[in-house]
């Protein structure tokens, strides 16, 4: 299965995914394992907002734009709570699924909430495996809503916040969380009046950002008028070049990967049976000294796991 992966194969990348929502941790652990020499190419970029902002409908629209430059593309929709649809008309659900298919852009909807681990679990599992079989840049969609959004998002190279006309209270809200975390931001439904109140309202949060750091951008789409996708998409793959350009994505995916080992089933096969040996051990205050124990008790878990 994980050659079929790696050769592209979409019946293999389709049952990779599965085992990653639904397998046992051992199995997971394995395939991750085999996986894990072929990843690392992939551009991951979350993309999240209000429910029905229209995220589902930029995705798609965006993914076909990428396909067209020769790149390789695949969507996850994570807990979607509408299908797939780049509009609520069925005929517009079935255009948009065949653009996708036509253009090569592999697409899987994330629904998972098992007992083995969580949605996010499955997500990076899901992230993986795509990444192994080729893809360049992966397009995850979330509902801006709550902790698993967060999760999800800690998995994203490249994060995008959807927003849109009529929004006043919710960006005040958001502000202060997931604000501090989105790299780019899109007004949608650029078509609609207050959509360029609510750009500005960006505008400003925005030209607060430290100068030193990345220059975060706003970008203004619409799905009826067909508008803005080229400049997002310049957007995104301007923050990719950014990221890979400063070393900074070496870092991010580091501390990423680290909250992984904290939070994750995986981690915890190794990290608690350490924490319980050092608890047991005695009182200490010091940090030094603690920090040493923790390291070698971890170091002993990992070889017993290996
Ligand atoms: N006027 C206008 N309508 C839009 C635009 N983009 C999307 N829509 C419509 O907004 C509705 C929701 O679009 P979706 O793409 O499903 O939104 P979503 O954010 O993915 O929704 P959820 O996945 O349910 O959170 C649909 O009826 C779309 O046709 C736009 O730019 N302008
Ligand atoms: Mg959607």
């Amino acid at each position: 299965m994980v050659e079929g992966v790696v050769r592209s194969d979409r019946r293999s990348i389709a049952r990779a995914i599965s085992y990653m929502e639904d397998g046992h941790t051992e199995i997971k652990k394995e395939i991750m394992e085999k996986l894990y020499s072929h990843c690392g190419k992939a551009h991951v970029v979350g993309i999240t907002g209000p429910p029905g902002i229209g995220k589902s409908t930029l995705i798609g629209n965006i993914s076909v734009l990428l396909a067209k430059k020769g790149m390789n593309v695949s969507v996850l929709a994570v807990d979607a709570s509408s299908p797939y649809s780049g509009g609520s008309l069925l005929g517009n659900r079935i255009r948009m699924q065949e653009n996708l298919f036509n253009y090569g852009i592999y697409m899987r909807s994330l629904a998972n909430r098992g007992a083995r681990g969580g949605l996010s679990e499955s997500c990076m599992g899901a992230v993986n495996v795509l990444d192994a079989s080729g893809s360049e840049i992966i397009l995850i969609e979330t509902v801006g809503a709550g902790q698993a959004d967060l999760d999800i998002m800690n998995l994203a190279d490249t994060t995008i916040l959807v927003l849109g006309p009529g929004l006043g209270d919710q960006i005040q809200a958001i502000k202060a969380g997931i604000m501090e975390i989105a790299d780019l931001f899109v007004i949608n439904k650029m078509d609609i009046d207050g959509s360029y109140f609510a750009m500005k309202d960006i505008e400003e949060v925005i030209s607060m950002d430290d100068p030193r750091g990345y220059k975060r951008r706003v970008t203004g789409t619409s799905a009826t008028d067909h508008a803005g996708y080229d400049e997002l998409v310049g957007t995104i793959l301007d923050h990719g070049r950014y990221l890979s350009g400063e070393g900074t994505i070496g870092r991010k995916r580091f501390l990423m990967g680290a909250r992984w080992i904290l939070e994750s089933e995986i981690g915890r096969i190794i990290i608690d049976p350490a924490m319980d040996a050092i608890k047991k051990k005695g009182t200490d205050r010091n940090p030094y000294v603690l920090a040493e124990k923790i390291i070698s008790q971890l170091n002993a878990e990992i070889s017993k796991e290996l």
